[in-house]
C-alpha cells in the first residue's frame, strides 16, 4: 500500500471528487482511501460517485446519515420522509432511472462499517461519539456514530486546556461542516479532525494525507 488518504463528506459532487482525485494523481490500485459518510445527495451525480469508489480497490466506507437513509431504502424500499426532503427524492428518481444499481449499492453499503480503526489507533467515524462513556459500549449504535454534534463542541475545549481524547491517537470525523467555525478548511481541535469542510454548504471538498496532514480542496464546479 502506498499512500492513505481520507475523504469528507461527498453528498453527489462527482466532478469535484474527480478533481481531488486528479490532484493528488490517486492510485486506484495502491493508495487507500477512507471515506467518512456522505456520499449521496444534495449534489447532482450520487449514483456516479459510488460507481467510482467501487473501482478504488482499498477502499473503506464509514456510514453517514444520507447514506444510511440509502441504505434503508435499497434494502427495504422505504423511503424516509426526512431523507426525501432532504437529497432522497433525486437519488430515488436516480435508482428508478438506473434500476440495475439498486443491488450493487445496496452490497456496497452491506460492506460500509459504522466507524474504521485503523493499526495506528486513528478513529474515522462519520459524526463523532460520547467521550464521556467507553467507545466500546456505543461501537453499534448508529445514532451517536451517524448524528453526534457533540464530539467537536468537547474537542475545542479539550483545545483551550490542552487536553486529548486518550482511546485514539487521532479521531477524523464529517458531519458537521466547518462552516459551524466559519472556516472552509479542515479544522483540527485536541487530536479530533473535521474534515467536511462543507462543499453543500458554500464551502468546499477536501481530501486529506493522513500521514502527512497535507491536504487538497475543490470548489464546487458543478
Ligand atoms: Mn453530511
Amino acid at each position: 500500500m502506498n499512500r492513505k488518504f481520507v475523504i469528507g463528506d461527498i453528498h453527489g459532487y462527482h466532478r469535484e471528487m474527480m478533481a481531488l482525485f486528479e490532484a493528488v494523481r490517486f492510485d486506484y490500485n495502491q493508495d487507500l482511501l477512507i471515506s467518512l459518510g456522505d456520499l449521496v445527495d444534495r449534489g447532482p451525480n450520487s449514483m456516479e460517485v459510488i460507481e467510482e469508489l467501487r473501482k478504488i480497490r482499498n477502499f473503506i466506507h464509514v456510514l453517514g446519515n444520507h447514506d444510511d437513509w440509502c441504505y434503508q431504502y435499497l434494502k427495504y424500499g422505504i423511503a424516509a420522509m426526512e431523507w426525501t426532503c432532504q437529497g432522497g427524492k433525486e437519488v430515488v428518481a436516480a435508482y428508478n432511472a438506473s434500476p440495475s444499481l439498486k443491488a450493487i449499492h445496496l452490497d456496497f453499503f452491506e460492506k460500509s462499517r459504522l466507524f474504521y480503526i485503523d493499526e495506528e489507533s486513528r478513529l474515522f467515524v462519520h459524526a463523532g461519539f460520547d467521550w464521556k462513556t467507553p467507545f466500546n459500549d456505543q461501537k453499534e449504535n448508529k445514532e451517536i456514530l451517524l448524528w453526534d454534534r457533540t464530539l467537536f463542541a468537547a474537542a475545542s475545549v479539550y483545545e483551550r486546556y490542552g487536553e486529548r481524547f486518550d482511546e485514539f491517537s487521532e479521531i477524523f470525523i464529517g458531519h458537521t461542516p466547518t462552516q459551524v467555525m466559519r472556516k472552509s478548511i479542515p479544522i483540527h481541535f485536541s487530536n479530533l479532525w473535521m474534515m467536511d469542510t462543507g462543499i453543500c454548504h458554500g464551502g468546499k471538498l477536501t481530501m486529506m494525507d493522513i500521514e502527512t496532514k497535507n491536504f487538497w480542496q475543490c470548489k464546487r464546479i458543478s
